[in-house]
């Protein structure tokens, strides 16, 4: 048994986070990124893998840092982004000949290893699926008596809460799957579906329906890495009240709560830290970081600045008299002195964002701003909520951000 992991995509709706790296290369707090953590989970559960990436930067960054980690995959390449069925169907061609199942699953997903053992010691075939609150969002998952599925149906606005949703990971017997994907057509919306396989193969087979209230989130939409985050931090913390200190936390700094200072890590004195909170970067002295705030490695929040519920990635810097809430900084964004973001509209009305030229509702009354890699804001600069900016943009200084700043684009009042 081989595992195929899709890692090809554009991953449009996670701009500008995705200028700079591929969706599956977004870090998570502890130094992994999605793809990283996927395939330490996959060990022990197959016999190899082949990870599907697009040619160009976006590949050869794969598999640059899956070396550098030490991951001993296969790759296929995907020339173009036509669909995860198609990108599925490079990656079965890639297996040994001898490989009889395949666990097919995507490069995005932040997952339980208990979800991907169920589907690999379900039998081929197989669909993981799980509960969900919002199954309007995804594909839900309809069973038979026998619990094998009987149909898919893509975001139905009838479904109610607590549906079962599919997770993208299956467990497929290869050579009916290899015949399955050269068949496919286009789907409505224009790709080659896995799901189409999927479906037609139910039709000649019982593809057995694994269900559990396992961790599964798709990480595709810009909030849900902030989610994503969440439930990370509560998987490492694992009901911990108290702050765990392996960095150092200098006289005066206070910390309450599960708050986790990494090794190397500091909170300088002065600076109030109310967990939950993951602190791999510098805070202080004089920080303030509310709940759910996330410095990784090299970021700085320093004096008078306020975290809320926000990602400071790799060497960003809110350093002086900042306010980031519900916002995320990509690695090395450096903010001006008394750059903020809103999160809040005067309306209280949810925050919308264009995703794919789409006007979407967030869902969210509380969203702030969503800063490329090594995008930097001037003094006093204010950013609206919802509003994303390019990586590598500048921002002149006392600027109002209202809508969207495409990459390496400079933006003056
Ligand atoms: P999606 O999230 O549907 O697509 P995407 O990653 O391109 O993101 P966006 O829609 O925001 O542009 O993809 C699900 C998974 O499948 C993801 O891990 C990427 C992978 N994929 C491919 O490998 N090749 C493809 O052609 C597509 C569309 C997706």
């Amino acid at each position: 048994r081989y595992a195929v992991v899709l890692a090809a995509g554009r991953g449009e709706r996670l701009w500008p986070l995705t200028s700079t790296r591929p969706k599956p290369l977004l870090p998570l707090p502890g130094g992994e990124t999605l793809l990283t953590r996927l395939l330490g989970q996959l060990r022990g559960l197959v016999d190899g893998v082949v990870v599907v990436v697009s040619p160009g930067w976006a590949g050869e960054a794969t598999r640059r840092l899956l070396e550098e980690r030490s991951f001993s995959v296969a790759y296929a390449v995907q020339p173009e982004p036509r669909g995860t069925g198609d990108a599925a169907r490079v990656g079965v061609e890639a297996l040994p000949r001898s490989v009889d199942e395949v666990l097919l699953v995507n490069g995005d997903l932040l997952v339980s290893r208990g979800l991907l053992e169920a589907v690999a010691e379900a039998g081929a075939p197989a669909l993981a699926a799980v509960p969900s609150e919002r199954p309007w969002e995804y594909g839900v998952v309809e069973a038979d008596g026998r619990g094998c599925l009987r149909g898919l149906r893509e975001k139905p606005m009838d479904a109610k809460p607590g549906s079962l949703v599919n997770t993208g990971v299956y467990l497929l017997p290869r050579q009916r799957l290899e015949e399955l994907l050269a068949g496919l057509k286009p789907s409505p919306r224009g790709e080659l579906e896995v799901t189409d396989a999927v479906a037609a193969l139910a039709e000649e087979a019982c593809v057995r329906v694994v269900s559990g209230d396992w961790l599964w989130m798709d990480v595709g939409r810009p909030w849900e890495l902030i989610d994503a985050y969440r439930a990370v931090f509560e998987e490492k913390m694992r009901g911990r009240s108290e702050p765990l200190v392996e960095g150092e936390a200098e006289p005066g700094a206070v910390l309450r709560g599960p708050v986790y200072v990494a090794p190397g890590a500091v909170v300088r004195s002065h600076t109030v830290v109310e967990g939950p909170a993951w602190i791999e970067g510098e805070a202080g002295p004089l920080a303030r970081l509310r709940p759910w705030s996330f410095l990784l490695e090299g970021s700085r929040a320093g004096a008078h600045t306020e975290i809320k519920a926000s990602i400071l990635m790799e060497g960003a810097k809110a350093p002086h008299f900042n306010y980031v809430g519900d916002s995320v900084l990509g690695e090395h964004v450096n903010l001006g002195a008394g750059t903020v973001t809103a999160n809040l509209r005067f309306d209280h009305a949810t925050v919308r964002m264009t995703l794919k030229g789409r006007r979407v509702d967030t869902g969210r009354k509380k969203l702030g701003a969503f800063l490329g890699g090594y995008a930097q804001t001037g003094i006093n600069v204010s950013l609206l909520p919802g509003v994303r900016v390019g990586a590598y943009s500048w921002i002149y200084p006392g600027t109002v951000v209202a809508r969207d700043v495409p990459d390496c684009s400079f933006l003056a009042p």
